[in-house]
């Protein structure tokens, strides 16, 4: 398939622009570690959920004498600007431009909390700036420019279910749709503050110090591999079961670094606790956790009125359903009127 940005790409106001919307994604087969730092080549498969909620829209407008970045009504600077401007520079690499380019992002999930939201931040640059600077690029393509931004990014790219693929190269490390059974993730937000250590500083001192590093990314391959086994034949309780295990696998192997990194809290283990009730009780659901506090919980649609119930002991619960990968959009952002 290739993305023709030509229908929703702007000329008014000024230079080129164009919109794209992107949703996070949750892994249920994590991905943990990277083989090349600078491609974000990882060092084991990954599976996902793109959710249809938590939306980042994002503005990409071609123009000005420097690039500049806007989250959510704020100028933004220092090092996330730099992150932009390091992506946008691979976007003009490949286009043979050197514009430089505003971009307006509004994203509804909290940023740095282990909620994805820097994947669904990436999608949607990726495909807004691959637009705006008139790439065409095929959803292969702009897996594999997404990764360049944020690794799970690629997964965001995808619709519903995603697998993302090793590859031996920069080109051949991006992220294809699987289908998989009928689910629901109810997310219980017990603490939406930033995390104290990122994911990717996370990532490096667990491979840098963990005893268990060695084990790490054959393991999650083979995980990986059920997991696929599991999606095909439609069967949603080895999906459940391989999903909450390869979780605490990882916060195992986080914890495991040194100095330890602890990113779950006595209230998500109390999460994981009433899940393995639940299910004791009839009501099959799983949990799940990313870099961060927060619990993710696998359930059917039938059953997500009375886990959420459930979950909404511990925090701000919300109900997802598999949405979109990130696609394109008219509803174009304007620089924040402070700013203008
Ligand atoms: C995942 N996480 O599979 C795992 C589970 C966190 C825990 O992908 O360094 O923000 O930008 O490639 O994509 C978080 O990693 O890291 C992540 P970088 P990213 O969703």
């Amino acid at each position: 398939m290739r993305m023709n940005g030509s229908q929703t790409t702007s000329t008014a106001g000024g230079g080129a622009s164009a919109t794209a919307i992107a949703h996070p994604n949750i892994a249920l087969v994590k991905y943990w570690g990277k083989r090349d730092e600078r491609l974000i080549l990882p060092v084991a498969g990954s599976m996902s959920m793109t959710l249809d909620s938590a939306a980042t829209t994002t503005t990409v407008r071609l123009g000005g004498a420097a690039d500049a970045f806007y989250l959510n009504g704020k100028r933004v600077d220092g090092k996330a600007a730099q992150r932009v401007s390091v992506f946008l520079e691979l976007i003009r690499e490949r286009a043979g431009s050197c514009e430089c380019a505003t971009v307006v992002s509004n994203n509804r999930a909290p940023t740095g909390a282990g909620l994805a939201s820097s994947a669904a931040g990436f999608a949607a640059l990726a495909v807004a700036g691959a637009a705006a600077y008139g790439l065409q690029l095929s959803r292969e393509q702009l897996s594999a420019l997404a990764r360049r931004g944020s690794g799970s990014a690629c997964r965001s790219v995808i619709d519903r279910f995603a697998v993302w693929h090793t590859g031996a190269d920069d080109t051949s490390s991006y992220a294809t749709q699987l289908s998989a059974p009928e689910m629901r993730m109810v997310v219980c937000q017990v603490n939406s503050a930033e995390k104290a250590v990122s994911s990717r500083e996370a990532m490096l001192l667990t491979r840098d110090t963990s005893p268990f590093w060695g084990a790490w990314a054959g393991h999650t391959e083979r995980v990986l591999s059920r997991m696929i086994t599991a999606c095909e034949a439609d069967d949603f309780t080895a999906l459940g079961e391989i999903a909450e295990a390869h979780a605490l696998q990882l916060h195992a192997l986080i914890m495991s670094a040194e100095p330890a990194i602890r990113y779950l809290e006595p209230v998500s283990f109390a999460i994981f606790d009433v899940i393995k009730q639940l299910r004791e009780s009839g009501i099959e659901c799983y949990a799940t956790a990313d870099a961060g506090p927060n619990v993710v919980v696998i359930t059917r649609p039938r059953d997500t009125v009375v886990v959420s119930a459930k979950l909404a002991e511990f925090g701000a619960v919300h109900t997802a359903a598999p949405g979109r990968g990130a696609y394109l959009s008219d509803n174009h952002l304007t620089v924040p009127e402070c700013h203008a």
